[in-house]
């Protein structure tokens, strides 16, 4: 593949959904940015002579066939183009790059597949708008039923049909996995978002699977009142009790990271929160905040999020106010197909393998059934959800070619 391939593609996306103001992308679902992201994908896939099919959900395919191929049990590889607020250039679109590039190696080698290759590109991995991760693939597994996506709002109260529909698109929600054309494999390439491979000096690995992970929304209900003359004894403040929950939540994560043993850690975050009447001379009435717990294993991830809803409630008790905990979406641990990707290890040669803590549609897609195997490019820094998330452009080929061999070593 010349990298001008690779490069040129690289340039036009960066440009597409990025705030200048931040330096980071807010290609949120059903918005114009990732409009513009969806149509660059559609001139990429008819540039290769690719065909392009897509579901009622908001997922696309390009499938490259070259030749009379039969359309099931195709391998299928890709992610997703959209972006949490002020995300990097790499978490997604360089699964989606890679593997339009990954294509244009193989047909520099002459490879003649023996079965079809899809490019798939799944909607609101990062549930940014909607609040739920993984949503276009949740949608076409079946995951997620169509009546309970009809009732999912963005933070402006717009419903997801109504979201859809003013993108001059028709909301047709539903299981979609006939799309992929039951695919004997699903190869997501995907930057790593920790620094394991940087640790170890390597550009590419191999994921061995996903810590169980979700999000839980904390609604603290206390008294709105003045925040002048309002004596501190008689406050109901909820802002107290969230803050109170917040750093309970980051000491007992804490405690479970210093944990013995290969499965001991945890992660919890309240990155979103919300108050109202949210002005600066009132105490507030509620605090809305959003707790993203991970850990290990699916024990450990409940005793995380148990003990922290405990301290949130009995800080309640305390303050005078009161709690409503709902989770929003819970994802249970994945663990790849091991034979596939032990093929993969027959063809591309001993890479590090590495559990990962960030949710991806290759989790969803094994959850279903299909059998998946992730390869992650090296982040010098670690950092990922942030306009400062980076991966070398070596590092970014040589996951291409890494992409190629695993393609080429399935479709043949
Ligand atoms: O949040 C995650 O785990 C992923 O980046 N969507
Ligand atoms: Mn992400
Ligand atoms: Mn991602």
């Amino acid at each position: 593949m010349r990298s001008t391939s690779f490069e040129a593609m690289w340039k036009d996306l960066a440009a597409l959904g990025r705030d200048p103001r931040t330096g980071g992308y807010r290609r949120y679902a059903w918005t114009p940015a990732l409009r513009a992201c969806e149509s660059w994908f559609t001139d990429e896939a008819g540039r290769r002579g690719l065909t392009l099919e897509a579901d009622g959900n908001g997922n696309a395919v390009a499938w490259w066939r070259p030749g009379p191929l039969r359309l099931e049990g195709g391998v299928i590889t890709g992610s997703h183009l959209d972006s949490v607020p002020d995300g990097g250039a790499y978490d997604g679109p360089l699964g989606v790059v890679s593997a339009l590039a990954a294509v244009d190696v193989l047909c520099e080698r002459g490879v003649r597949p023996s079965r079809p290759l899809g490019i798939a590109v799944f909607i609101e991995e990062e549930g940014a708008r909607f609040g739920l991760s993984c949503l276009g693939s949740r949608l076409m597994t079946g995951a997620l039923a169509a009546d309970q996506a009809n009732l999912l709002r963005d933070a402006d109260g717009t419903q997801l049909p109504e979201a859809v529909a003013a993108m001059g698109l028709e909301p047709r929600f539903g299981p979609s996995l006939d799309l992929l054309c039951d695919p004997v494999a699903f190869v997501e390439l995907h930057i790593e978002q920790g620094r394991a491979l940087a640790d170890v000096d390597a550009p590419v690995g191999l994921a061995t699977g996903i810590w169980p992970h979700g999000r839980w929304r904390f609604t603290f209900t206390g008294e709105a009142n003045h925040a002048g003359t309002t004596r501190m004894a008689d406050r109901r403040d909820p802002m107290l009790t969230y803050a109170m929950t917040a750093l309970a939540a980051n000491k007992r994560a804490r405690l479970a990271e210093t944990g013995t043993g290969e499965g001991s850690g945890a992660r919890a975050t309240f990155g979103r929160v919300e108050v109202a009447p949210n002005g600066v001379n009132a105490i507030a009435g509620t605090v809305t905040a959003w707790l993203d717990a991970r850990a290990a294993d699916e024990t450990a991830l409940q005793s995380l999020v148990d003990d922290i809803m405990r301290q949130a409630h009995d800080r309640a008790a305390r303050d005078g106010t009161t709690l409503a905990v709902v989770a929003e979406s819970v994802t249970p641990a994945v663990a790849f197909d091991e034979r596939l990707r032990a093929r993969l290890v027959r063809r591309l040669g001993d890479l590090p393998m590495l559990p990962t803590q960030a949710g991806h549609d290759a989790g969803i897609l094994a959850t279903a059934g299909v059998p998946a195997a992730m390869l992650f490019v090296r982040n010098p820094t670690g950092v990922s959800h942030s306009p400062t998330e980076y991966a070398d452009p070596a590092d970014c080929l040589a996951g291409v070619h890494a992409l190629a061999d695993a393609l080429e070593e399935l479709l043949t």
